[in-house]
């Protein structure tokens, strides 16, 4: 069972305090560029304009979701692509009411809930299984229960709300969690099957849980541990639902997969998505919902909850303010959507904004091992340089990048009898979120670290000055642009189904040695 978590979380404090007491702001007042703009032929125009607006219709998007919802539960599907079950569900419960009639049949097919004869439960949960589906090898009802009630109750006693009542569905008003033979790579899922909302606009839902019955053939970890970790993600999600079911899936998912590992700490199974994660894969946006991607973006949440680990309860409270800012239960006029929610949590709780949050973790996960508590224990991925060289005196060297909002790219340079470095950075204007961070390497292994902020045009210049002492410099460039146009208009991949204002701008360190 998990370890109580308390002295682990200074590395990370340590380097955003450099990052924010050497910030070094270069303002030259110059005029912003006049746009560009290239107006395509109309012909072409209103084609493209059609195909969009097919692409975007409502009805259109709830037969995708109706496809994405039976690819996950089709046992057809190998267990590598099977789509996350929750987010399916939640997409098509979202769509139904543009489903036509048999689809729609088919779509409360998918999210109907199992019948099983025996139940034991709590004060707030009720487990319903069959004894004949549970196995030897596997887990006992008594310890599922045991796992359900430890992550309900910390939850609770982490100041989140719990699971809304559900009538007498089940049986009664108890969150109902089932136990049940699921298709090899579902874990187990959380969905709602209720029919209408409290009120237009107002996302808070009750839900109900399904697990695996005996978690026999899963890759790694005892059954046991498997229950843990899905049992703290599905909840978790069972809880955001009592906040927001329609928030945004990124968010969601990359938060329960969080705080799989603050409920059961020496279980690591959220490590395994570090493989395709911001630290692996810097230039996707980190609410960029997909494939894996976005389970591997909690480590984002927990650089933010190692940096920021005031607990209420037992577990950061940044995370619940998050979702408290999340919420949608008080209408639409307060409820934010993730990004929105996540700044202005971080604004309460640590007077920073989500942009230079997200400046220093680009750079933490370049530091990954020193960053993060677990960064060595864990072997955590490093990030990989986008590029390198050796300058001698003399010596220049340009790096440049494009970058969508939410990623960034790190180059280095490493001095070869150099006694000074000039950098001058170009970078999209200040008000896209163009930021850059320079962190030196020390030759008696400490690090400085030295924020850059661009001036309007994106402009700035730094001088560094090597005296033997630093073995290469690391500049980091930034997009931490959190922008959206056309919000709950579209059905993209990101924040607040939105398009993202600032992708594909330009960044550009040019490097003189002397
Ligand atoms: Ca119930
Ligand atoms: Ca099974
Ligand atoms: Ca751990
Ligand atoms: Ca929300």
């Amino acid at each position: 069972m998990p370890n109580p978590r308390s002295a682990r979380r200074t590395p990370a404090l340590l380097l955003a305090a450099v990052v924010a007491s050497t910030c070094a702001l270069l303002a030259t007042m110059l005029s912003t560029p006049a746009q560009a703009s290239n107006a395509a032929s109309g012909a072409v125009a209103v084609t493209a304009s059609k195909k969009v607006a097919k692409q975007h219709s409502r009805e259109f998007r709830a037969r995708h979701a109706l496809a994405r919802a039976q690819k996950a539960f089709s046992p057809a599907t190998p267990a590598a692509e099977r789509p996350d079950a929750t987010l399916a569900l939640r997409n098509l419960w979202l769509l139904r009411d543009s489903l036509s009639g048999a689809d729609r049949a088919a779509a409360d097919k998918l999210a109907a809930r199992p019948s099983k004869p025996a139940v034991v439960g709590d004060a707030n949960i009720l487990v319903h299984y069959d004894p004949l589906e549970l196995s030897p090898t596997g887990y006992t009802v008594d310890q599922a229960l045991a796992s359900l009630t430890y992550v309900a109750d910390t939850y609770a006693a982490s100041g989140y709300r719990r699971p809304k009542t559900d009538g007498t569905k089940g049986g009664d008003g108890r969150i109902d969690i089932y136990l049940d033979s699921l298709e090899p790579g579902l874990y187990g899922y959380c969905t709602t099957d209720q029919k209408k909302l409290k009120k237009p606009g107002h996302y808070d839902v009750w839900a109900y849980c399904v697990l695996d019955n005996d978690y026999a053939g899963f890759p790694s970890h005892t059954p046991l541990q498997n229950l843990q970790v899905t049992a703290a993600h599905e909840y978790y999600h069972a809880t955001q639902f009592a906040y927001d079911i329609a928030d945004d899936g990124w968010f969601l998912e990359a938060t329960a997969t969080w705080a799989e590992d603050e409920l059961f700490d020496d279980v690591n199974d959220n490590v395994q998505y570090l493989r395709d994660s911001p630290i692996t894969h810097p230039s996707k946006p980190i609410d960029k919902f997909g494939g894996v991607f976005h389970y591997g973006v909690w480590n984002f949440f927990r650089y933010l909850s190692e940096l920021y680990p005031a607990e209420t309860g037992t577990m950061p409270g940044l995370l619940l303010k998050m979702w408290q800012e999340a919420d949608s239960s008080k209408g639409p006029r307060k409820d934010k959507y993730s990004t929105e929610a996540i700044d202005k949590a971080l604004k309460k709780v640590g007077k920073v904004r989500l942009g230079e949050m997200f400046a220093s973790y680009s750079v933490a996960t370049r530091l990954s091992h020193v960053a993060f508590n677990e960064g060595v224990e864990q072997n955590y991925p490093v990030k990989q340089l986008a590029g390198s060289v050796t300058l001698a005196p003399k010596k220049k060297k340009k790096f440049k990048a494009k970058l969508d909002h939410l990623t960034s790219s790190t180059f280095q340079f490493v001095p070869s009898g150099t006694k000074k470095l000039k950098l001058r950075f170009d970078m999209a204007p200040k008000s896209t979120g163009a930021r850059a961070v320079v962190v030196s390497y020390n030759t008696d292994g400490s690090i400085s670290v030295k924020n850059v902020k661009v001036n309007a045009r994106g402009k700035a210049s730094k001088k560094f000055v090597f005296g033997g002492t630093v073995a290469a410099i690391e500049v980091t460039l930034v997009n931490s642009s959190t922008r959206y146009r056309d919000c709950f208009k579209r059905s993209t991949p990101y924040s607040c189904s939105g398009r993202a204002i600032d992708d594909n701008l330009r960044a550009m360190v040019r490097a003189q040695a002397s």
